[in-house]
């Protein structure tokens, strides 16, 4: 049906909508009330766009084109009124922005702590660069072994004894957590040919009752050295310089007969104590001494284990702790100490 006074009717609301946009624009105070007036306005459901649903009403062409391009200047006049004022609070917001975040590049900086590394790394280092200048390369070796490799294959037969001097975190029957490096002597001779000299740095996992100088994760950093006419004299040589270069010449070193299974002889190293200059304290547990490492020459059936010759090659293997160096070097009386990370005893070493 043909209404004679839509025109008229529509030409109003373009009018009074126009009118409204100009208003609500002028009045938006930040950009997302900006958005919504143009949504409302201009978008392609907005009240503008619902005034042409009117066009079908309308009598003539001349009508039609009336209203269109009444619609259409008001949408121009609109969105040039939305896009300035855009502008405009764009770099008002802009502008308070920078006042609130301005930098002050006078203001002294938060200071940043600087962070050091742990007393038993720095240990761990100082005695790879000592061995490292005696030749020795360094290697690595799971965490994670095989039974097979961590107690067989060192000639500990399933149900060996000394088994028990090593309580043991099992994975599986035959997979545990290393409870020594010394696996990775059987894992590098297979690799190499002799002469071998490494070291192998790593964690070692027992389950162990921690007391002032046990732990249940510590460090140890294994050595082997294999070649033809290697001695007992070059591993107590090597020992006590690689010892006293560490902790000077005026220490006491000692090598007590042991027993390992997979070295022989065997022996162990220990240090006169720094707590107490040798009368016995808690820190050595009363000997005097404080045990440093492990080591002996490599068994004949171990080297055989490794696929090397016995009949012409010899070796010594040692198994030093690191944490006990830190301890005696850092006169530190309970090993648990590092291991608590609590930084006001840390930063004494850094
Ligand atoms: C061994 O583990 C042998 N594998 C060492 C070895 C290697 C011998 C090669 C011969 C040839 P032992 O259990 O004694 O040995 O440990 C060696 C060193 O690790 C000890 O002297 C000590 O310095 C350190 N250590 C042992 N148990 C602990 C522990 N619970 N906490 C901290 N350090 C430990």
């Amino acid at each position: 049906m043909i209404d004679e006074r839509a025109i008229d009717e529509a030409l109003r609301q373009v009018e009074q909508l126009r009118a409204e946009a100009l208003q609500a624009i002028s009045a938006a105070e930040n950009t997302s009330r900006l958005e919504e007036a143009r949504i409302r306005f201009t978008g392609k459901k907005s009240v503008l766009t619902a005034v042409m649903q009117i066009m079908p009403r309308l009598r003539s062409n001349d009508e039609r084109k009336t209203l269109g391009a009444a619609v259409n200047a008001a949408k121009v006049e609109i969105e040039t009124a939305l896009e300035d004022r855009r502008l405009q609070l764009g770099r008002r917001e802009l502008e308070a922005r920078l006042e609130a975040e301005r930098v002050d590049v006078t203001l002294p900086g938060t200071p940043v702590q600087r962070g050091y590394q742990h007393p038993t790394l720095q240990t761990m280092r100082e005695l790879i660069d000592i061995f490292r200048q005696m030749g020795y390369a360094v290697v690595e070796g799971p965490e994670v072994e095989w039974d097979l490799y961590n107690f067989q294959l060192l000639n500990f037969p399933p149900d060996h004894p000394a088994r028990d001097l090593q309580d043991t975190f099992y994975v599986t029957d035959d997979m545990l957590l290393r409870t020594q490096t010394s696996p990775a002597q059987i894992r590098v001779m297979r690799e190499q040919r002799p002469p071998i000299r490494v070291i192998v740095p790593g964690l070692v996992y027992r389950d162990e009752a921690e007391d002032a100088t046990h732990l249940s994760e510590f460090f140890q950093i294994e050595g082997l050295a294999v070649d033809t006419n290697i001695t007992l004299a070059d591993l107590k040589g090597t020992l006590t310089e690689v010892v006293q270069r560490f902790f000077g010449r005026e220490r006491g070193v000692r090598f007590r007969p042991h027993y390992f299974p997979f070295t022989e002889p065997s022996a162990e190293i220990d240090i006169s104590c720094f707590a107490c200059g040798g009368a016995g304290c808690r820190s050595c547990g009363g000997e005097g001494w404080l045990e440093l490492g492990g080591a002996g020459m490599v068994h004949p059936i171990v080297l055989e284990n490794g696929g090397v010759d016995p009949e012409v090659y010899s070796g010594f293997a040692f198994g030093l702790g690191p944490d006990r160096f830190t301890m005696m070097r850092g006169n530190i009386t309970d090993l648990r100490l590092l291991r608590h990370g609590d930084v006001r005893f840390l930063e004494q070493f850094n």
